[in-house]
């Protein structure tokens, strides 16, 4: 059975958050970069990947569902922040939103007795547990050993060994 013109515009506005997530955790990486945190960087541009990934399987349900994919303008993220903690904080905050996007879309799936649609949504459910606790654990942790000096420096070096998603070509290649 295809996929509702409704849930299909639905999903469509998820895709467009998942994305926008990707844009956000990628000037979050980038602002940690410039902070000469290129352990915590890393984690971030890796969690960019991850939210692409969140993207792209969306984007592939709609499609196996005969639906259509309609993409939309991706907002700018904020590209600077005053510390660490405010980033993670600001990514944990992120995360909670986006939960509540997966909420009522598993409210619509319910609604329509969308099972095929529900039972996708399951993944994202399981998904918006571990991501809201990952951020929020960086945020504890950043509480804990504070903002500057060593504690900082292990902690950077524990995140740089975060492995990517995918890689990339390395350029010239
Ligand atoms: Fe971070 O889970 Fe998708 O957006």
């Amino acid at each position: 059975m295809a996929i509702s013109k409704k849930m299909e515009k639905a999903i469509n506005g998820q895709i467009n958050a998942e994305m926008y997530s990707s844009y956000l955790y990628l000037s979050m990486a980038a602002d940690l970069n410039n902070k000469a945190l290129a352990g915590f960087s890393n984690w971030m541009k890796i969690q960019a990947q991850e939210e692409l990934y969140h993207a792209m399987k969306l984007y592939d349900f709609v499609l196996e569902r005969g639906g259509s994919v309609t993409l939309d303008t991706i907002e700018a993220p904020q590209t600077e922040w005053k510390s660490p903690l405010a980033i993670f904080q600001a990514a944990y905050k992120h995360e909670l939103l986006v939960t509540s996007l997966i909420n009522k879309l598993m409210d619509l799936a319910i609604k329509e007795k969308d099972h095929a649609t529900n039972n996708f949504l399951q993944w994202y459910v399981k998904e918006q547990v571990e991501e809201e606790a990952s951020a929020d654990e960086i945020v504890q942790k950043i509480k804990l050993i504070g903002s500057q000096g060593n504690g900082i420096f292990m902690l950077d070096k524990e995140m740089a060994a975060r492995p990517p998603l995918f890689t990339f070509p390395v350029s010239g290649e």
